[in-house]
């Protein structure tokens, strides 16, 4: 079939089976219908390293593998909850990662794809914690300590993130306005898909730019359906 679907913000795991189960309906009746899949970040709530064992990344490894099996091309950009999504989890599975930024030729159109979160840039604080940890060699580092003591990290990294947030405002946690037009003009294109700030919406921006969010998953799925004729959400 001649579409392809974007979702985003799933914030799969263990304390949520109805996410999971979610995505296993979406992955087995819907995702094999189309010709490629793009998951735009925090697939999981939260990726310590490739050699965490659970049951649901099992399960999701599992549907990604069948999916791509299929024929469906499977493609994941990090978001600020998995970005140590590695090498291992995409070969396993026959997911294909791709960069922070990526522009893709969608049915004619040049459309830029990203997770959203480098385009908060009045969420200063979330910048720098951000600038840290991408740094490789602290990376390297992480990855290197005892899945407990990372697991343990993770958390308290959550828990502080989830105080700090209470003290900022919608404004501050969403794109910075003037940082999305630059980022339209840097990749010359006039269309735009990412996630993060959960604000399901399809803006249109003067002159010519279109910027579409996706949203984040709960009671239902937050699924963009593109095809040469028609752009939509579906559920
Ligand atoms: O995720 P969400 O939507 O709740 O909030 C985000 C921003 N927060 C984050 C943090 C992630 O939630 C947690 C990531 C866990 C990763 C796993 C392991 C990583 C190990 C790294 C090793 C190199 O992204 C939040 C934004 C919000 O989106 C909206 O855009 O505001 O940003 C913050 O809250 C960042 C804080 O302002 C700064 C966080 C400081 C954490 C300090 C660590 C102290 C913990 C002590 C550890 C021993
Ligand atoms: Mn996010």
């Amino acid at each position: 079939m001649n579409k392809t679907y974007f979702i985003a913000d799933l914030h799969l795991s263990e304390n949520r089976p109805d996410l999971t189960a979610l995505f296993v309906d979406f992955m087995q009746n819907k995702a094999p219908q189309a010709q490629a899949l793009y998951i735009l970040g925090d697939l999981f709530d939260f990726w310590v390293g490739d050699d965490e064992k659970s049951m649901v990344i099992s399960t999701v490894m599992e549907q990604i593998k069948s999916v791509s099996a299929q024929g469906v091309k499977c493609y994941f950009i990090h978001g600020n909850r998995d970005f140590l999504v590695g090498k291992r989890f995409a070969q396993a599975c026959g997911i294909t990662l791709l960069g922070d930024y990526e522009v893709i030729d969608l049915y004619g159109e040049r459309t830029l794809l990203c997770h959203g979160d480098l385009l908060c840039t009045d969420d200063v604080n979330y910048q720098s914690f951000r600038k840290k940890v991408h740094q490789k060699w602290l990376q390297w580092l992480f990855l290197r300590l005892p899945l407990k003591v990372r697991l343990k990290i993770a958390q308290n990294i959550r828990a502080q993130s989830q105080l700090d947030k209470l003290e900022k405002t919608d404004a501050i946690m969403d794109v910075n306005p003037e940082f999305v037009l630059q980022t339209f003009e840097r990749f010359g294109v006039k269309r735009m898909i990412h996630g993060h700030t959960h604000r399901q919406n399809i803006h249109q921006i003067p002159p010519h730019f279109e910027r579409i969010v996706l949203g984040d998953w709960g009671k239902t799925a937050s699924i963009l359906e593109v095809s040469s004729e028609t752009i939509q959400f579906i559920e």
